[in-house]
């Protein structure tokens, strides 16, 4: 069985290439252990759980959860607005590097989230992530889509240890070589690794690769925070543009990169078309 690659933050730089070419046509996916300390997951967790006890009543179904289980399993969106803390954790330098280097070192932030299960859990349905999350609608997407290059990039922020009995996540490697989505379930029991590893560390995968939370057998919560990072020229999935001002006021440069505020299109390119516009605001 194939057993993903790990790497200590200091050894990334030295490993890019290898990574990179690991995420494309390799397994699909890498462990940065240790990225973040103790005290940065405890505050991290910390904000997870009290704004998914607080906005229950809110959780949304979420890529095949079961109905009748669903209070079982809390996302909370847009994590920008709930802590400094997830500032650091978008940025987190060796991951910024991994992206840089595999969608292009203008790619932006599409979404930072956290995904608790509770005990009891169901997991979800084996998928694959924004934008290629709908693929089943074959035909919205541009003709001879494929897996040659990368507009995902996903970053899953252990806040617990992932376990097996805890529903650590369930990964298919080398499953984004034939770009589809994951419709059969017995290949993917078959052929699924889970990415057990510690809290602090961060698993880096191509969201084209089939992957799903596992149900949580355990007695205590498991939380990731994810990241979705694309290329420049896919629109982000959450819309940052409720991210609070002070956060965007305080933002360092790869922060507003990420939230694509200086990157310039769309834009009125006509002149008369601009001056028009401007008359109108
Ligand atoms: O929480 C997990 O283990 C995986 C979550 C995931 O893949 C998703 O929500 O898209």
């Amino acid at each position: 069985m194939t057993d993903l690659a790990r790497y200590r933050p200091d050894d990334i730089d030295a490993h890019l290439d290898e990574i990179v070419e690991t995420l494309l046509t390799g397994a699909g996916a890498i462990v940065i252990r240790q990225a973040f300390d103790e005290a940065t997951v405890a505050r991290a967790r910390e904000l997870v759980l009290r704004h998914s006890d607080r906005e229950a009543e809110k959780v949304t179904h979420f890529q095949g959860a079961n109905p009748d289980r669903l209070d079982r399993q809390r996302r909370v969106w847009n994590l920008l607005n709930k802590g400094e803390v997830f500032e650091t954790m978008a940025q987190q330098p060796q991951v910024t590097a991994i992206a840089a280097a595999f969608l292009g070192d203008e790619f932006q932030m599409g979404s930072i989230a956290a995904n608790r299960l509770l005990p009891g859990g169901p997991g979800q349905e084996p998928h694959i992530d924004y934008p290629y999350w709908d693929l089943y609608e074959r035909s919205s997407f541009p003709t001879n889509i494929n897996s040659s290059f990368p507009m995902n990039l996903q970053a899953t922020v252990l806040l617990d240890d992932f376990t097996e009995a805890n529903g650590a996540t369930a990964f298919v490697p080398y499953s984004q070589g034939d770009l589809r989505y994951p419709d059969d379930q017995a290949a993917f029991d078959r052929d699924a690794i889970r990415t057990t590893g510690k809290a602090g560390d961060v698993v880096v995968f191509n969201g084209m690769c089939w992957h799903c939370a596992m149900p949580n057998e355990s007695d205590g919560d498991r939380i990731g925070v994810l990241v979705e990072y694309l290329p420049k020229f896919v629109r982000p999935l959450e819309d940052h543009s409720v991210v609070d001002p002070d956060v965007v006021a305080r933002a360092t440069p790869m922060l507003r990169q990420l939230l694509g505020i200086d990157y310039p299109y769309p834009q009125v390119l006509d002149e008369a078309d601009a001056v028009n516009a401007e008359g109108r605001r």
